[in-house]
C-alpha cells in the first residue's frame, strides 16, 4: 500500500483541509499519515474562529519518524499559517525526499481575487518559495497571481493562462496545475504544464451555479490519491474535477446551499468507480 503524509490544518466544522484529505485519500486505499498544523474551531471563512497554533509540535513528530526510518510516496502540503510553517516543510521536503516520491504543495491562501483574512502578499511569495522546491503544485488563478507578480483577472485568454503557468514553471517545479480556468461562460476547468515535456493540458466541465469553500482542498487531495492509484498526472487532473463537481452537483441537489462546505461524503461511491475500485 502506498503512503502519503500531508500536512495542513483540522478545521474542527468547516469539511476543508485534513477533514477532507484524510477521508479522501483513505478511501482511494491509500495510508494517510498526518502532521495537524493548527486547530481551528471552524475555516476562517466564518465570521469568527478560535485557533490553537501546533507548529511545535511539526519538527518533534518529523524527528520521531525520521529516527523509525519511515518514508513516503507522497509529501502533501495545504493551508499553512505562517512563514515558520513554510520554512519547517522545506525543511522536511529535504529529510524525505527521495528518488521516486511526489512532493505536492497546495498553496492554499486565496481565492476569488483576494487572499484569505490571514494571509499578506508577503506570505504569498513565501508561498513561491515553497512551491519551488515541489514536484507538483496546484494554486488556482488567484492563488498563482499572487505568487507570480501578475495582475489577477477575472476575465482572461489563454495567453494569460499560459503566461501564468510558465512563470509558475519557472518556481522550479515541474507539473505546475492551474485550478479554476475558466474560458468560456458556464464552463470551468483545469489547465497543467509538464515542464520536462513542455506540454499543456486543459480539462473543462460543466461549471455549476454556485461555488463552495474547500473545494480546492477536495482537487488537491483527489488529484494525489489518484496519482498514488498509479494514474499520470493528466488522468489525476480529470478525476479530480469530475469528482469535486459531482461533490458540488450533490450539495446543491440537497438544496439546503450549505454554503461552508460540501457533500464529498456521498460522492465518495462515485470516486472509487472512477478509479476501478
Ligand atoms: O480550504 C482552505 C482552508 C483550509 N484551512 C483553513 C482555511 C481555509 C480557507 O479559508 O481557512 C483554516
Amino acid at each position: 500500500m502506498k503512503r502519503i503524509v500531508t500536512i495542513q490544518d483540522i478545521s474542527c466544522l468547516g469539511k476543508c483541509s485534513l477533514t477532507v484529505a484524510l477521508p479522501i485519500i483513505s478511501a482511494m486505499g491509500v495510508e494517510t499519515a498526518i502532521i495537524p498544523t493548527a486547530v481551528l474551531s471552524t475555516h476562517t471563512m466564518f465570521s469568527r474562529f478560535t485557533v490553537k497554533d501546533l507548529t511545535d509540535q511539526i519538527a518533534p513528530v518529523t524527528e520521531h519518524w525520521k529516527e523509525e526510518n519511515l518514508d513516503f510516496d507522497a509529501i502533501y502540503t495545504g493551508y499553512l499559517g505562517s512563514f515558520e510553517q513554510i520554512d519547517l516543510m522545506k525543511d522536511m521536503f529535504d529529510k524525505f525526499r527521495t528518488d521516486s516520491n511526489i512532493i505536492f504543495v497546495d498553496p492554499a491562501m486565496a481565492d476569488n481575487g483576494k487572499l484569505y483574512p490571514a494571509f499578506d502578499e508577503a506570505f504569498a511569495k513565501h508561498m513561491a518559495t515553497l512551491c519551488a522546491k515541489a514536484d507538483v503544485i496546484v494554486p488556482n488563478v488567484t492563488e498563482a497571481s499572487f505568487m507570480v507578480g501578475m495582475e489577477y483577472r477575472a476575465e482572461y485568454d489563454e495567453a494569460y493562462i499560459k503566461e501564468m503557468l510558465q512563470k509558475l514553471s519557472a518556481l522550479g517545479a515541474k507539473v505546475s496545475i492551474l485550478t479554476g480556468v475558466s474560458f468560456r461562460e458556464g464552463m470551468t476547468g483545469v489547465m497543467g504544464y509538464d515542464s520536462t515535456k513542455d506540454e499543456y493540458f486543459f480539462y473543462e466541465h460543466k461549471k455549476h451555479p454556485y461555488s463552495y469553500h474547500g473545494t480546492g482542498d477536495i482537487f488537491s487531495s483527489t488529484c494525489i490519491g489518484a496519482m498514488m492509484n498509479g494514474f499520470d498526472w493528466k488522468e489525476a487532473v480529470k478525476i479530480a474535477a469530475d469528482y469535486t463537481a459531482e461533490c458540488i452537483r450533490l450539495t446543491i441537489e440537497d438544496g439546503k446551499l450549505q454554503w461552508y462546505g460540501v457533500h464529498f461524503e456521498q460522492a465518495v461511491p462515485y470516486l472509487l468507480k472512477r478509479i476501478g475500485k
